[in-house]
């Protein structure tokens, strides 16, 4: 067997994570520009240390020259949501992806594991190009509310600390706060077409504020300074009255208004 060289392994693996956060928060962005709610809340992703490669490996008993081709989450994408019915929204849109194509999925949401772990896991075969070759990589991607989350990143530390074996005491409490959780997206998902409202109300009013602010500023390097002032002291008014018909009618005046002066909107 020859010399592992670890970072020229695993380059492609950061490749794909990087290429692959870009992606997913590219999506979050469509979705703030449309004003509507994005079922992704949250992205981040990383590359196993050669530490925890080599942890698992030993564990799985992987010998080292089959470490990339048994270990699937080398690379690891996670979604985090605000309500279980997103985790599907979400899978079924990487499903849909051509560039993104899924291998396997677990879903431990409607299965959780006896641990009280609950997520959902799609394994994809994931395309990169780097300067030297084309591979295509499985990449880990871990979809899970913010509760479900919460609940994992402190059992994952716990179980570094006492090394798997947490003590039965803890391992209880922790049974009882994947309850909470669990009641805790019920409820949330009770009062989910709430939350969403008032969400998609944020973004519209922030991105027709944003709007008009750029109008005033391109009216105000093109025409009639003294008006655009009197349009900005108009624009304080309808803002502090909290009306978003009010605001967007304000911006149409400014569009007919920029459009009459011959500048691109
Ligand atoms: P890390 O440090 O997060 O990367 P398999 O052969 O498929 O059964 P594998 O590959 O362990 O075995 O798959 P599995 O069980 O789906 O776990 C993959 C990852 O899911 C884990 O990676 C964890 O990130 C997470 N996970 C699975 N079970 C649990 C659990 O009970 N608690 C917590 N907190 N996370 C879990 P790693 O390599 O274990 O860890």
């Amino acid at each position: 067997m020859e010399i592992i060289k670890w970072n020229e392994l695993l380059s492609p693996y950061q490749l794909a994570v990087d290429e692959l956060l870009v992606k997913f928060r590219h999506v979050r962005k469509d979705y703030a520009e449309r004003g509507t709610y994005c079922p992704i809340e949250n992205v981040e992703g990383r590359v196993k240390s050669v530490y925890s490669i080599l942890d698992k490996a030993r564990k799985k008993n992987v010998s080292a020259d089959m470490i990339t081709k048994r270990l699937e989450d080398i690379a690891g994408i996670r979604i985090t949501c605000r309500f279980v019915e997103d985790i599907y929204k979400v899978s079924e849109y990487i499903k849909s992806r051509q560039d993104m194509p899924v291998s396997s999925e677990v879903d431990y949401v409607q299965s959780p594991k006896e641990s009280g772990y609950r997520s959902y896991h799609l394994i994809i075969q994931y395309t990169v190009e780097t300067a030297f070759e084309r591979k295509t990589i499985p990449v880990e991607i871990q979809i899970r509310t913010m509760a479900m989350n919460f609940w994992a990143v402190v059992e994952h530390s716990l179980q570094y600390k006492y090394n798997e074996n947490i003590p039965y005491d803890i391992r209880d409490r922790l049974s009882r706060s994947a309850e909470a959780c669990l009641a805790l997206d019920n409820e949330m998902a009770s009062i989910r077409t709430e939350i969403m409202e008032a969400h998609e109300l944020f973004q519209k009013k922030a991105n027709v504020v944003q709007s008009i602010l750029n109008n005033i500023r391109k009216l105000y390097s093109s025409g009639n300074q003294e008006q655009v002032l009197k349009l900005q002291n108009e624009f304080f008014t309808i803002y502090n009255s909290d009306n978003i018909g009010a605001l967007q009618e304000f911006n149409y005046r400014l569009e007919k208004l920029l459009a009459e002066n011959g500048e691109q909107l």
